[in-house]
């Protein structure tokens, strides 16, 4: 069974995100989500609309999700490559080249076009349009 896992805060859930954990998938038969905790999120300077409980539930809901786990720092990578067994890293082309470290630890990292046009930035902003 090939492991295949992904980061990040996954906030107001969209198609770009559900692109990614798709594409993603393709590279195993398993993908866990580390999904960034409320307090880790603040230390990225982001503030997430839904919790952390709502976020984790949002993703387990979608096929391509087998397990959903904690990001809680920016260090525990490396550990989880061997905790999980994990044989492929993957994240959205924003991040290109920022985990290759992790193929020392006997990783594939592969870095897989964003989504252009959507982001939750966008959304949040696009949204501050529409008058109540
Ligand atoms: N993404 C994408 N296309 C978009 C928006 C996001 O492919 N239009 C991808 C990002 O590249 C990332 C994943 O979806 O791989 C999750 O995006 P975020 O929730 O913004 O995650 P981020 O804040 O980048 O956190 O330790 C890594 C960090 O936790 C990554």
């Amino acid at each position: 069974m090939k492991r295949v896992t992904t980061y990040g805060t996954f906030d107001l859930l969209h198609y770009g995100h559900i692109n990614l954990l798709r594409r993603t998938k393709k590279y195993g038969d398993y993908l866990i989500v580390a999904l960034s905790i409320d307090e880790f999120n603040n230390k990225k300077g982001k503030k997430s609309y839904f919790d952390y409980q709502k976020r984790k539930a949002l993703l387990e809901a979608i096929r391509y999700v087998d397990l959903v786990i904690p990001e809680n720092n920016w260090k525990q990578k490396i550990n989880d490559m061997h905790k999980y067994y994990i044989n492929t890293f993957a994240m959205g082309g924003d991040w290109k080249g920022k985990f290759d470290f992790l193929k020392s630890e006997g990783v594939d990292v592969v870095y897989l076009s964003r989504t252009p046009e959507i982001s939750t930035s966008k959304i949040k902003k696009d949204l501050k349009l529409f008058k109540q």
